[in-house]
């Protein structure tokens, strides 16, 4: 293992899509500065001289722009970590791909970067079976790419720190690490500074607890660093995750060598999300429902709506912000009252009206409040803020309405007719094509897809 060092805690960009702006990376690091987290790791997956076009030095215009961006990290006292992840070209380790190597860790160098990373996630398709036990083919180039990197840092600054990302990053592609000859390899072979980030048992890890970590540490021979996806919504982007950092008991942190979390990719959308992180990441007693609280309190200033005249303005009530942090939660969890709401409507279609209770003003209720906090948004002066959640609440407030026009008709139709709103016309399904192949092939709720006549294959 290696001697204890600081523990990393920050943010990694790197999801797949548009790469966030100068001016929200600027507002993510002054965020970082003021809430204690040290590392900023570069990967946009969509940054083509990151990944696709790894070998190419950036132009003088992105280099410029480059070489500010390293500035404004350090200036707030953060580490910038520059990851090239040249995995996809099969040369990447032969004397032309070093050569690359040399010229565009030099450029990065000569901006200012210091430490770098090298990124070996998803280069090669994922069998049905899930796992990737690819061998000492894959593990060598791998190793010697990473330790000419390292040997390039080391010139200027002999404690360089380099992070590494394994092919197979997490226990589902893994398998046990301790039968994973890529892990064994790897961990027998990579440089004891080198960090080699993990995202936990899954690639989104719902839990990540010390005994999840404790088999891939002994068999890498170094505590590995957490790249948390909990937030990542670029495989799904219908969805936002607005709950509090869960899931991740504070004994991990002795566990691991620290933790990036790589979020959603609307910049705007990570304020809970990181706030409450940073909170698990600096305080040990941390309580996700008291930081979410103490986040949208802090994050609501920036919640300013217009009046009903010019110059008449008033912040969104925290309880409609919270709402939004309900509706738009945490990938494997609905926030209680989402929860709530879908039960109750599960609950009244089953139960006949006469003897629907209170539960049907709070179905009611919820649903009018969905709807209310959309029109509240739409009069947000922050119009970036507003679009980050326009076509998420939208469908929401959308469903709301259909809902409480159901509901509704449920409590006055006749038993056995159908139901028909204005809005819904026939043959127009939400979500296209996607959505027609997910009704042909739903999942079911462990995760599993059955052959759509019912019989096997
Ligand atoms: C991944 C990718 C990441 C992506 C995330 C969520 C890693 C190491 N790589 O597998 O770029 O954003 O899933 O889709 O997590």
């Amino acid at each position: 293992m290696t001697p204890s060092r600081q523990f990393l805690s920050g943010v990694v960009e790197g999801f797949y899509g548009r790469p966030w702006t100068a001016s929200q990376r600027t507002e993510l690091f002054a965020w970082m500065r003021a809430w204690g987290l040290n590392t900023y790791l570069y990967a946009p997956k969509d940054d083509l001289k990151h990944r696709h076009l790894w070998r190419a030095c950036y132009s003088e215009h992105e280099a410029s722009e480059l070489g500010a961006l390293i500035r404004a990290c350090r200036a707030a006292g953060i580490t910038f970590v520059y990851a090239l992840a040249p995995g996809l070209d099969p040369d990447f380790a032969s004397p032309a791909g070093i050569a690359a190597l040399e010229e565009k860790a030099g450029q990065l160098l000569r901006l200012g970067c210091t430490c770098f990373a090298a990124l070996f996630d998803d280069i090669v398709a994922s069998p049905a079976s899930g796992l990737l036990d690819t061998g000492a083919a894959v593990v060598g180039p791998q190793v010697a790419f990473a330790h000419h990197l390292l040997g390039l840092q080391r010139h200027r600054d002999p404690a360089a720190e380099l992070l590494f990302c394994p092919t197979p990053y997490c226990g589902r592609m893994a398998g046990p690490p301790t039968e994973s000859t890529y892990l064994r390899q790897l961990g027998a072979a990579l440089d004891p500074v080198i960090q080699v980030l993990w995202t936990g048992p899954e690639i989104i890890s719902e839990r990540i607890h010390p005994e999840d970590v404790a088999e891939v540490a002994a068999v890498l021979r170094r505590k590995p660093l957490i790249w948390d996806n909990l937030f990542a919504n670029d495989y799904d982007l219908r969805r936002l995750y607005l709950g509090p950092y869960s899931g991740r008991p504070a004994a991990l942190r002795d566990t691991v060598a620290g933790v990036l979390c790589n979020p959603n990719c609307e910049f705007a959308a990570n304020f809970v999300p990181l706030r409450t992180f940073a909170a698990w990441a600096t305080s040990p007693d941390y309580e996700a429902t008291i930081a979410a609280r103490a986040a949208w309190r802090e994050w609501q200033p920036r919640w300013q709506i217009a009046g009903s005249f010019p110059g008449d303005s008033s912040l969104i009530p925290l309880t409609a912000l919270e709402l939004v942090g309900d509706c738009f939660h945490l990938p494997h969890l609905q926030g209680p009252r989402s929860s709530a709401w879908l039960e109750d409507f599960a609950w009244l279609c089953q139960t006949a009206p006469a003897l629907w209770d209170g539960r049907l003003d709070r179905f009611v209720a919820t649903g009018r409040e969905v709807i209310d906090v959309f029109e509240k948004l739409t009069l947000l002066h922050d119009r970036e803020l507003l679009h980050t959640f326009y076509r998420h609440l939208w469908e929401l407030k959308e469903e709301a309405a259909l809902l409480l026009g159901y509901v509704e008709w449920l409590r006055t139709g006749k038993p056995g007719g159908s139901y028909s709103s204005a809005e819904h016309r026939a043959g127009t399904f939400c979500g296209g094509l996607a959505a027609e192949f997910q009704r042909l092939l739903p999942m079911d709720r462990s995760g599993r897809f059955h052959h759509p006549t019912g019989a096997s294959p």
